[in-house]
């Protein structure tokens, strides 16, 4: 099979309780997991099949290829975004370009919630950096700012299988979680020093 379900970066409790191991066996083991069987037999056969995955996200048209190419993408990128034990505002250059973007962290984290909350229905909501500048970005569904010129430095997953079973209906928990106990700063300061 071409394209495999990258092992999680912290083992499945890891994350407990922000994240439950519960809401890991069903987003990973089984959302996740569903996203890189589909791809598999959506490209068997094709010229997808030789590709890499980011090739397979910025050249396939719109429909089930793109789709679940993009969720495994945007998932592996996602599981990345978080560590047992983070949180909380970052240090050094990435801080600073937070300051200059949104004005503060605290505003930075109250924007992204309003483009989480904002959010229609199942999507994405990214801290991207664009022609030198950082901004926030949402996508619906399986969209992602893989295929714009934008590079993306973190995403919160807001399909209500990211957060239903340990936050319910409240969504801005969950931003508000995500962002004081399981951002992975060093994932997005990496991704920084590589965006152009
Ligand atoms: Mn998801």
């Amino acid at each position: 099979m071409p394209f495999e379900l990258p092992a999680l970066p912290y083992s499945d409790d890891a994350l407990e309780p922000v994240y439950s191991r519960k809401t890991i066996s069903f987003h990973y083991g089984k959302h996740h997991k569903a996203y890189v069987d589909a791809l598999n037999k959506l490209v068997e056969g094709t010229d997808y099949a030789t590709k890499g995955l980011e090739d397979v996200v910025k050249s396939a048209p719109a429909g089930p290829i793109f789709n679940n190419a993009a969720q495994v993408w945007n998932h592996t990128f996602f599981w990345r975004g978080m560590k047992p034990g983070g949180g909380g505002a970052p240090t050094g250059e990435l801080a600073k370009r937070i300051d200059v973007a949104f004005g503060s962290y605290a505003k930075f984290v109250e924007e992204m919630k309003a483009a989480c909350t904002g959010r229609f229905g199942s999507g994405w909501a990214w801290l991207v950096a664009d022609g030198g500048t950082l901004k926030i970005v949402s996508t619906p569904n399986a969209e992602t700012p893989l295929t714009t010129a934008a590079q993306p430095l973190l995403t919160v997953d807001v399909w209500e299988h990211a957060y239903y079973l340990d936050y319910q209906n409240q969504r801005a928990a969950y931003v508000q979680a995500f962002f004081d106990k399981l951002v992975n700063w060093e994932f997005v300061a990496a991704n920084l020093a590589k965006a152009r």
